[in-house]
């Protein structure tokens, strides 16, 4: 198998601040158990650990506002976050960062859109999740700020979150691409509009569809006039079936040969600029199924065919 080679760098961020439910702190350690360094070596690529960020660890810390608990941990994490990935590109890498709850991708994204900012260009995103992650504080039911990330990276806020690098937005609604949503609040849905996000695709459009025609569309809007777009795939997308061990697991998602179509996709495109798995909850996964399943993912994300 010949894929174009690369230099990834690991990135964990061991953080379930953002969620209710604990144990996606531990995501990051059922990855690497399930041998992921390895086996994105076994297709070419040359892969260093990077490590963990670090994060504290809840207990030891005051949740502050009740509409946005632990918003300042957080943000300081996503700031360490984006330092990482920023760095990362820097030298050459691909990044592939682990999580952890999805806040973390408020970092992620700031490092991968201040790296081409400062070669002024724009990326994309694509945003591969059962939920939409696009409440504020103001409109959040939960005060979970893993609901929040897109908010923030869109410029709806929370500012802490938003103005990593003191500035809003880091991404353009318009290369901005969610795919897979069926569980999206009310005040979400107006968010959606007011930020102007370019394209949702539901699981009813890839039931009606077809996942081919999905992410090929949404790969092009995520890709028009961009350097690339960031991957952030939430492994709550596919179906509870498949991935059981996540955070907030939503029935009617989308099948294993679904999830690895889109996957392969992006790699034939290339244009991929740095990946990222979150919500792995190994409290409630079985025998690490869902860590393996997102490193499955991961290889076929960076290359691996089946002939
Ligand atoms: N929309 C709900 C909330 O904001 O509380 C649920 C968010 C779940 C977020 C998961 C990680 O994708
Ligand atoms: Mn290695
Ligand atoms: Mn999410
Ligand atoms: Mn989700």
């Amino acid at each position: 198998q010949s894929v174009p080679t690369r230099q990834i760098r690991v990135i964990g961020v061991p953080l379930d601040m953002g969620a209710s439910r604990r144990g996606v702190d531990m995501g990051p350690s059922a990855m690497r158990v399930a041998g992921l360094e390895a086996r994105l070596e076994a297709l070419g690529h040359r892969v260093t650990d990077g490590g963990n960020i670090k994060v504290e660890v809840p207990e030891t810390q005051a949740h502050g506002a009740e509409n946005a608990r632990y918003l300042k941990q957080i943000a300081e994490i996503c700031t360490r976050t984006a330092d990482a990935v920023l760095k990362t590109l820097e030298e050459g890498m691909t990044p592939l960062v682990l999580g952890g709850d999805h806040s973390i991708a408020a970092g992620s994204i700031s490092g991968v859109s201040e790296f081409y900012r400062r070669r002024n260009q724009n990326i994309g995103v694509v945003w591969i999740d059962a939920h939409s992650d696009i409440n504020t504080p103001e409109t959040s039911p939960s005060g979970n700020v893993h609901g929040m990330p897109l908010a923030a990276l869109l410029g709806l806020g929370p500012d802490l979150l938003g103005n990593i690098y003191g500035y809003a937005p880091k991404i353009l609604p318009e290369n901005t691409v969610l795919i897979g949503v069926r569980d999206i609040d009310a005040a979400e849905r107006a968010n959606i509009k007011r930020a102007g996000v370019g394209e949702v695709y539901t699981m009813r459009d890839i039931d009606e569809r077809g996942m081919r025609t999905v992410i090929e569309e949404a790969l092009r809007a995520a890709g028009r006039g961009t350097a690339g777009y960031h991957v952030s795939l939430d492994m709550d997308w596919i179906d509870p079936e498949d991935a059981p061990g996540v955070g907030t697991p939503v029935r009617g998602g989308a099948t294993y040969r679904e999830a690895h179509l889109a996957m392969e996709i992006i790699a034939d495109h290339g244009r991929l600029l740095s990946f990222e798995m979150v919500e792995v909850n190994p409290v409630i996964d079985e025998h690490n199924r869902t860590a393996d399943l997102a490193v499955e993912l991961a290889c076929s994300a960076f290359g691996k065919k089946i002939l």
